[in-house]
């Protein structure tokens, strides 16, 4: 971008076209974690980089995650945000990552069984202002989370359907839905448990993401081109609004200018037939 461009600009528009630029070039994947607070969004993160002693994402049996963070781990970007129902602001926060993001993970928890109306409620606010709310489900895994916390597997089934059921409600088509054990899947690592590993699910899940990287890879980056002409068009309808008013208050000027100078030519000529008159009475 030339200097002359860059001085015209926010230091946050030219980080968004930094960012853009950049994510088309090196073709990473945003893959972004959603839910209701203390659902397990980072704990899912942590073991998807295989940090598992979840010391990258903060996690906590309390509200923990209260900002947006990225982590680049091989051909993903992997973006924790705070629990949907934690403040007011925070669910713009994670509808902004939602908008910037190529793969959704809406990590919703076994224990608590269908949607809640916060959940639903969000659910309907991207089906209403998504400009293609199909594209939202295809790009969208729902992770049913701690099922080592479910009574059996009966109840995670149950929990399955109802979801489903409730996605179709408000989209009208069917959804992805993995459940999964990111604390099995720790353990299972930790003690070398292979059994634990694969009844946790996440690798199931992370083969679902690889799947859906490869399948989008191709319309992410037209995504990603479309955004970023979405911003230079913005961009240009603000350059040009400010330089209407640019016009305007120089025209101002302008008519304060003429005004001046009129009133100046006036004063002269007044100034100047006095001194006649006075001329011609001395008889000079
Ligand atoms: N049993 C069990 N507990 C889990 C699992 N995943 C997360 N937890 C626990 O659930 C609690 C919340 O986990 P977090 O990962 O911090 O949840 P979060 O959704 O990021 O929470 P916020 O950032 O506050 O929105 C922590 O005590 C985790 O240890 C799981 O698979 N099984
Ligand atoms: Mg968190």
């Amino acid at each position: 971008m030339s200097e002359l461009i860059k001085k015209h600009l926010t230091k946050s528009d030219i980080a968004s076209i930094e960012r853009l630029q950049e994510a088309i070039k090196a073709g990473t994947i945003t893959v972004t974690c959603l839910g209701l607070c203390n659902h397990g969004k980072s704990t899912l993160l942590n073991t998807l980089i295989k940090d598992l002693n979840n010391k990258t994402f903060k996690t906590a049996d309390v509200r923990e995650t209260s900002v947006n963070k990225t982590i680049e781990f091989e051909r993903n970007k992997f973006v924790d945000t705070p629990g949907l129902n934690a403040k007011i602001h925070d669910d713009k926060r994670v509808m902004d990552a939602v908008k910037d993001s190529d793969i959704n993970l809406f990590v919703h928890t076994v224990t608590t069984g269908e949607f809640v109306e916060k959940e639903v409620d969000f659910l309907k606010k991207i089906k209403k202002h998504w400009k293609n709310p199909q594209e939202f489900i295809e790009r969208t895994v729902f992770v049913v989370s701690r099922i080592d916390k479910a009574d059996n597997e009966k109840d995670v089934l149950d929990t399955i359907e109802k979801m489903s059921k409730q996605i179709i409600e408000i989209f009208n088509t069917a959804a992805t839905i993995v459940p999964v054990s990111a604390k099995r899947y720790q353990e299972g690592v930790r003690k070398n448990k292979g059994i634990m590993v694969s009844k946790s699910n996440i690798e199931e899940l992370e083969e679902r993401i690889g799947r859906l990287s490869d399948e989008l890879s191709d319309p992410i980056k037209e995504t990603r081109k479309k955004r970023l002409r979405a911003m230079y068009s913005n961009l240009i309808r603000r350059f040009s609004s400010n330089m209407q008013e640019y016009q305007l208050e120089i025209s101002k000027v302008k008519r304060v200018e003429k005004d001046y100078s009129n009133a100046l030519s006036k004063e002269i000529l007044k100034t100047d037939n006095t001194l006649k008159r006075m001329y011609s009475k001395i008889g000079a």
